[in-house]
């Protein structure tokens, strides 16, 4: 199926994978590139050596287009920045953040540049600085959320700018791609449904979490330090919560409780520590597949639900 942003990226499905830390390795981003759609190698905070030797595996698994996503509050950003324009890796998301300042020097090396944008000011921003689509990703994605729902946001963001527009938030089957389309999309960034894909090295604890959630499994934390997260309801979430409430508790020990939860629900699939980022969809995730079977599946069903639909995507 082409659309605008199948056009952009030289890919066969509009659908991006999304960037999570501690997850989304060259596994998993090789698996979703060889299924049609955009693999997506995340640099979360590690330093560029790390990035760059997953950009290798991922090249050495894939002669398909594939992106990094580059979390701009990473402490190693201007690095890792520098580094992907080296390696010359065919497309950059970003997050958490206005990756204006490097947009200059990814264009110099002939990347595609993907902002996710939580806002219609930093949609405009990005456009002017350069930018070649946003995903405009609304609060019921996991991970670092924004204040609007991509139902609200995806139309005044595709109203906002010219370029490309691609839907993230609370996106897992064919539903979602067709309302995106409805929206003003023309393509769709996942991420939970791709954390129970079978090249998805994420521990087994994660998936079987993901698995067994329901429709009001998940929930945000995080406001009062200014980074809210979506993750599943867990112990950690709770305790976090109780902590966030207590304003005799402070901002420093709150931080503190937070550091390495990512990388021990992901890696350690610690339950009693971890922080098991998710989105509200994670309730209709209900089997491991390979990328492939999911995209196909997904694919198959968007061309049904668009028979006899002429939209411009
Ligand atoms: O970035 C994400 N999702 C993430 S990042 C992450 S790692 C993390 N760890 C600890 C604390 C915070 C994050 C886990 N999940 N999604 C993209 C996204 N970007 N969602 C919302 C935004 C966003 C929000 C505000 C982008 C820009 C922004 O303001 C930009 C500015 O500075 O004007």
């Amino acid at each position: 199926m082409q659309t605008k942003l199948t056009k952009l990226l030289g890919i066969r499905c509009p659908i991006i994978q999304g960037g999570m830390a501690w997850i989304a390795d060259a596994s998993l981003a090789s698996a979703v590139s060889n299924a049609g759609g955009l693999g997506i190698i995340s640099a979360m905070n590690a330093g560029a050596d790390w990035v760059r030797e997953e950009i290798r595996k991922c090249r050495a698994m894939t002669d398909k287009p594939f992106g990094v996503n580059i979390m701009l509050m990473s402490p190693h950003v201007e690095e890792v920045a520098q580094m992907v324009a080296e390696e010359k890796v065919p497309v950059v998301t970003t997050g958490a953040g206005n990756p204006s300042r490097f947009v200059k020097m990814w264009k110099e090396a002939g990347i595609k540049i993907l902002p996710v944008v939580a806002s219609t000011a930093l949609a405009k921003m990005v456009e002017r600085a350069g930018a070649d689509a946003v995903i405009a990703e609304g609060g019921e994605s996991g991970g670092h959320v924004g204040d609007l729902t991509t139902m609200a946001l995806v139309p005044q963001v595709a109203d906002a700018v010219k370029i490309p527009v691609v839907a993230a938030g609370g996106i897992g089957d064919a539903r979602g791609v067709v309302a995106s389309f409805a929206l003003g999309a023309c393509g769709v960034q996942m991420g939970t449904r791709f954390l129970v894909a079978k090249e998805c090295t994420v521990s087994e604890e994660y998936k079987k979490k993901v698995l067994a959630a329901k429709d009001i499994s998940t929930m945000v934390t995080g406001r009062r330090l200014g980074h809210p997260v979506r993750a599943i309801k867990t112990t950690y979430t709770n305790q976090y919560a109780k902590l966030e409430a207590d304003s005799n508790f402070p901002d420093e020990k709150l931080e503190e409780f937070g550091v390495g939860s990512l990388r021990l629900a992901a890696k350690e699939g610690n339950t009693e520590k971890g922080c098991f980022l998710a989105g509200q969809i994670a309730g209709m995730v209900n089997r491991e597949q390979t990328a492939a079977e999911m995209i196909e599946e997904i694919m198959a069903d968007v061309e049904k639900r668009m028979e006899g639909v002429q939209w411009d995507v």
